[in-house]
């Protein structure tokens, strides 16, 4: 286990968003044309983050600002996270979760609003795992962060595909936060933890089918193939992990991998982005890109607030 250091704090927070960035302008292509995305790398534009980094800043935000055991006040982040809707709307967000959303901001309560989509099924979209990966910065064990990544997951996403794709990717985030990257990562390790962080077999099959994949050094349009590029919970964050296992070391390749696989391809970079930088830091990101990102200045401050949080003295 390698120490939690202000350079891997901000690693997680500035991947997220870099991937979620970089990602944007291709979200929803089924394939990304390496020479579109390295276009994309040098052009000098200022990188517009979307849905997936307003909601991770207001989840980094509630975090920041408690340091009593709880550490999470779903009531009020559910009216947190339906606030930054409602301030900035025109962020790129799917169907389901404003439809939550408003009728949060209208008063009804969180654990009926999320129950109100989807005939009553709610979300198993991936909107609950692209936001989660901050709770990583608090939680005290793998278990820890796997809770608190569904329980934030709650307030609009009561399917549990939905909050079991948040546990995955808090619980991803928490041993990417905490491995070393001075020793290669041990990927078949990696997937049995989070199989024991994430009790469920639709789950696990995933987990066997990315432990393959990574094995095997699948290409981002195999692995789109393999494990989904969608908005699903299940079809996108298996995708994610299998970015990062297969370019543990380099988050630009991660990141670049990630968007690779098309599709929902902003949120798969950006949860693919938080574990690469959560593992290797902030420091060894491009500058360049870093100083187009829209939220840097936001991003730097909350690594400070949480990097000095009780559980990373
Ligand atoms: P969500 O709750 O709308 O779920 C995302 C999608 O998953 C929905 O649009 C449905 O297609 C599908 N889905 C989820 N639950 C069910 C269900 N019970 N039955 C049938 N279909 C279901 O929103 P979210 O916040 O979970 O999604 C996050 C995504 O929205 C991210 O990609 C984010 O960037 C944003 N976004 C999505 C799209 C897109 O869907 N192509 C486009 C722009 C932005
Ligand atoms: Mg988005
Ligand atoms: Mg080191
Ligand atoms: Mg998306």
């Amino acid at each position: 286990f390698a120490a939690v250091t202000h350079d891997k704090v901000l690693g997680l927070l500035l991947g997220g968003a870099l991937g979620d960035a970089l990602g944007a302008p291709f979200e929803g292509r089924p394939s990304v044309d390496a020479a579109d995305l390295a276009a994309e790398e040098r052009a000098p534009s200022r990188l517009v983050h979307t849905d997936d980094t307003a909601l991770t800043l207001a989840l980094a935000e509630h975090l920041a600002q408690r340091r009593d055991a709880e550490r999470l006040d779903v009531d009020a982040l559910a009216l947190e996270f339906a606030r930054a809707w409602r301030a900035e709307p025109w962020r790129g967000y799917g169907s389901g979760t404003p439809h939550v959303f408003g009728l949060i901001n209208a008063g009804v309560p969180w654990t009926e609003a999320s129950r109100a989509t989807f005939q009553g099924q709610g979300s198993y979209g991936n909107g609950a795992a692209m936001r989660v990966a901050p709770v990583a910065l608090v939680a005290d064990s793998l278990h820890h962060a796997a809770e608190l990544g569904q329980r934030s997951g709650e307030p609009t996403h009561s399917h549990k595909h939905g909050q079991h794709g948040a546990a995955c990717q808090a619980a991803a985030a928490y041993l990417a936060l905490h491995s070393d990257p001075a020793h290669p990562l041990d990927r078949t390790r990696f997937l049995q933890d989070l199989a024991r962080a994430v009790r469920s077999r639709p789950w696990h099959e995933k987990f066997d089918r990315a432990t393959e994949l990574t094995r095997n050094g699948a290409g981002p349009k195999h692995t789109a193939h393999a494990l989904g590029n969608d908005a699903s919970a299940l079809g996108s964050v298996p995708t994610a992990l299998t970015a990062f296992l297969t370019h543990p070391d380099d988050t630009t390749q991660t990141i670049r991998y990630a968007i690779q696989t098309g599709g929902d391809a902003d949120t798969i970079a950006a949860m693919a982005g938080a574990l690469a930088g959560a593992r290797n830091g902030a420091s060894t990101l491009s500058r360049g890109l870093i100083s187009r990102l829209e939220a840097a200045d936001q991003l730097h401050h909350l690594a400070d607030q949480l990097a000095g949080h009780p559980r990373n003295p």
